[in-house]
Formats: structure tokens, C-alpha cells, sequence
């Protein structure tokens, strides 16, 4: 990816802002156009960015090497924008779900002071802008109806997995045998991978005319991709430096990749400490051993940094690091043979780009 793409991608922003900041379905004060570019600027473009852009690449690969013109290139921006707004909607409203502190290297939305629980309402216009963005863009494209469909479902399927991600933490909290690798991989599915995986590639096909229909198998492999490649071991072992995030998913008692493997990997000994009663109190037995389960039960889910330590450290000792590894570098090799056998070589191209991209990344 050139820096002039992404240079040309943030002068298609500063384009974007401007027409919503001038909005005429609204009668902007100078004081609601000020919190709403400082809202967008907050928001927005801080992140990697890698959704948005895969759009533009996805394109690019799709019309094979042809020289892309300059309205393409705009509305191939303007498309991997519409991402971005989506996930900056996404990830306000989630940072305040999940008591998280920072993003993207600064505190989140909601814990500055002046804004607080405005983040909502902020979300909310966030989310409205998307629709605003295409009407403005893609009104008279013949696939203008598709792509709001599009984005529609793909908004739905992830706040389906927000809600799974929300209440599948409060069984959890009283019976940790309900996290299981099937159940993991359904919320990773829903909460991220139709947003981040398959919808760039999505508004990409669009965009050159086709059918999303007759892309099921690329849908597949992208929500496949998707729910190998979830983030949660960057959650506890990414450097915050890096990922611009300090990791929640231990003290929120979050079904994480991590927890469920350790539970896993804990004997069967040890899992019968994970026992709950009628009354729903986790009853727990003392043994001589004390296992790995009953370490997880007493100290998951807790604020406290010395129970946060001691769930990493059993991490450690079960060497989650290397099972991670392990797992992710089959998942790789998995994934290069589904997508090799995909008949078109563009749609190779695209779908390895992606891959390439996620593969031991470090955030
Ligand atoms: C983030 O998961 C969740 C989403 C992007 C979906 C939110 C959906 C809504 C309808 C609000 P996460 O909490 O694991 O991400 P992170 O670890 O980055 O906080
Ligand atoms: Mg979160
Ligand atoms: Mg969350
Ligand atoms: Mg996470």
C-alpha cells in the first residue's frame, strides 16, 4: 500500500467532514459544527485504517491492473471511509460497554470529561452519517440499493454478535463451562469479522458491478479468515504501545480465545472446580492440587491487577503463547488452500492481500 494512496485516502476525509459538517438537513451554530469535527477527527481516521483501505486494494486486484480513474478512486475512498465511520460508531459504543480506558493510543470517547455520556448520542450520529455519505455519492449508481442493504445487514450481524460478545459474559460470570470454543468463534464471527473482513471486499465487488450473490464462496473464506484472526491475544499479550489499547477482556470476564483454551487445556481434574449450583453460587472444591480452573474461577473477572496477573501467569504456564502460535500458523496454511482453489486469480489476489495483512500482526 503506497503512502500516497493514504494520503490521497485522507484528503478524501478532510473532503467527506466538510460536506457533513455542511450538512443542509441541519442548521449548524458554530458551536454543533465544532464538537462534531472534533468528534470526527477524535474518532475517525485514528486508527490502522487497513478496512478502509482494503477497499481501494480489493478494487484495484477486481479491474486487474487496470489504471483506475480519478471519480474510482474518490468513490472507492469514499466506500473504505464509510468502513471506518461504521467502526468508529462501533468501537465509541463498545469502549463504554466494556469500561475500557483508551484507543488508539488516547483515552476513549466517552472518558473525556466534557463528553462522557454525549459519546452515545455521538455514536448515534457516527452511524447517520453513513447513510448520508452514500446518498450524497451513490444515489444514481445502479448498485446504489445493494450497498445499503449491504451495510445494513453487515450493521445488524455485528451488533447480533456485540449482543452474544455482552450476554454470553453474564452466564460466564456463573458458569465458566459455557465458554467453549464453538461459542467463542460465533461471537468473534458476528462482532468482527462481517465488518472487518467481508464488507470491504463486499462494497469492492459492488463496485465493480457484481452480484454479491454469486459470491458466497468469498464470503466464506472471508468470515473463515475472520474468526481465525480475532484480536483477543493481542488483548492480554499486545504491547498497549502498539495495539494503542491496555486489553479489558480479563477483568470483563470476556469468552476470550485465551480463557477458552486454558480451560481447555486444564485437566479434567481441574474442570470439575468450575461446578455451579442450583443456587448459582460456584461451588468451590478444595484440593490439594488446586487446578488451573479453580485459579481462572477465583481470579477472572476481577479488577484487581494481582488476579489479572495471576490469570496471565497461568496463561503463561499453560504456554497460550506458543498453543496461539501454533494455531494461527495452521490456520494460515488452511486458509491458503481454500483460497487457492478459488477459480478466479483476482479474487486470489485479493483474498491473500488480506490475509497477508492479519498474518502475525502485532496489532
Ligand atoms: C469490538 O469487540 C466490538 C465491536 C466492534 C462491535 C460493537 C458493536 C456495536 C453495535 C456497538 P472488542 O470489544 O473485542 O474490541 P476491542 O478489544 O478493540 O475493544
Ligand atoms: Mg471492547
Ligand atoms: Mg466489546
Ligand atoms: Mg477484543
Amino acid at each position: 500500500m503506497g503512502s500516497d494512496l493514504k494520503a490521497k485516502f485522507l484528503e478524501v476525509y478532510a473532503a467527506l467532514k466538510s460536506e457533513l459538517l455542511n450538512d443542509p438537513a441541519f442548521e449548524w451554530t458554530d458551536d454543533s459544527r465544532q464538537w462534531v469535527d472534533r468528534m470526527l477527527d477524535y474518532n475517525v481516521p485514528g486508527g490502522k485504517l487497513n478496512r478502509g483501505l482494503s477497499v481501494i486494494d480489493s478494487y484495484k486486484f477486481l479491474q486487474e491492473g487496470k489504471e483506475l480513474t480519478h471519480d474510482e478512486v474518490f468513490l472507492a475512498c469514499a466506500l473504505g471511509w464509510c468502513i471506518e465511520w461504521l467502526q468508529a460508531y462501533f468501537l465509541v459504543l463498545d469502549d463504554i460497554m466494556d469500561s475500557s480506558h483508551t484507543r488508539r493510543g488516547q483515552p476513549c470517547w466517552y472518558k473525556l470529561p466534557k463528553v462522557g455520556m454525549i459519546a452515545v448520542n455521538d455514536g448515534i450520529i457516527l452511524r447517520n452519517h453513513i447513510p448520508r455519505i452514500l446518498k450524497k455519492h451513490f444515489r444514481g449508481k445502479p448498485y446504489y440499493v445493494d450497498l445499503l442493504d449491504l451495510f445494513n445487514e453487515v450493521e445488524f450481524q455485528t451488533a447480533s454478535g456485540q449482543m452474544i460478545d455482552l450476554i454470553t459474559t453474564l452466564v460466564g460470570e456463573k458458569d465458566l463451562s459455557k465458554y467453549s470454543l464453538p461459542i467463542h468463534r460465533r461471537i468473534v464471527q458476528y462482532k468482527t469479522a462481517y465488518y472487518s473482513f467481508y464488507l470491504p471486499v463486499a462494497c469492492a465487488l459492488l463496485m465493480s458491478g457484481e452480484n454479491l450473490d454469486n459470491h458466497v464462496d468469498v464470503k466464506n473464506i472471508l468470515i473463515e479468515m475472520g474468526t481465525y484472526f480475532q484480536d483477543d491475544y493481542l488483548d492480554c499479550f499486545g504491547a498497549p504501545e502498539v495495539i494503542g489499547k491496555i486489553g479489558t477482556d480479563i477483568e470483563d470476564f470476556k469468552c476470550s480465545w485465551l480463557v477458552v483454551k486454558a480451560l481447555e487445556l486444564a485437566n479434567e481434574e481441574q474442570k470439575k472446580f468450575l461446578f455451579v449450583s442450583e443456587d448459582n453460587a460456584p461451588h468451590i472444591y478444595m484440593s490439594a492440587a488446586m487446578g488451573n480452573g479453580m485459579l481462572i474461577l477465583e481470579n477472572y473477572g476481577k479488577e484487581d491487577p494481582a488476579c489479572v496477573a495471576k490469570v496471565k501467569e497461568l496463561y503463561n504456564t499453560l504456554n497460550l503463547k506458543g498453543v496461539f502460535e501454533d494455531y494461527e500458523s495452521k490456520s494460515y496454511k488452511k486458509l491458503i488452500n481454500f483460497i487457492e482453489a478459488h477459480p478466479s486469480k483476482a479474487v486470489q489476489e485479493v483474498l491473500k492481500s488480506f490475509l497477508g495483512k492479519i498474518y502475525k500482526r502485532q496489532k
